[in-house]
């Protein structure tokens, strides 16, 4: 006789299990921050144009063996690339934002930014 009463018990349980799980399996992934890579060879920015998101990271990675620099043409960053080094930015507005090397003004690229 007790059988029935158990198996209701334990029907009521996963039920309540279910409604205290079941939003934690749906709750969204929060958006992370992404590193969008620039390679700087041949004296060149590659890919010349990227698209990011505000808080996302542009990293250059300066391959070649001469320095470079990512500069804003608004001036919003400067960022050094000694030869064979690496160097970053973390995106805090939105817009479109061409940059250019000072010491090769003729290599260029564009960050265009989201929010
Ligand atoms: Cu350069």
């Amino acid at each position: 006789m007790t059988g029935g009463w158990d198996r209701r018990r334990a029907r009521v349980a996963l039920a309540i299990a279910g409604v205290v799980l079941l939003p934690a399996a749906f709750a969204p992934v929060a958006a992370s921050a992404e590193t969008i890579t620039v390679q700087v060879s041949k004296l060149a920015f590659v890919p010349t144009s990227v698209t990011a998101k505000i808080g996302d990271t542009i990293e250059w990675v300066n391959s070649d063996f001469v320095d470079h620099t990512a500069t804003a043409t608004d001036r919003g960053f400067d960022v050094k690339l000694p030869a064979g080094k690496t160097g970053s930015v973390t995106l805090t507005k939105a817009g479109t934002f061409p940059y250019f090397c000072r010491v090769h003004p003729m290599m260029k690229g564009t960050i265009a930014v989201t929010e």
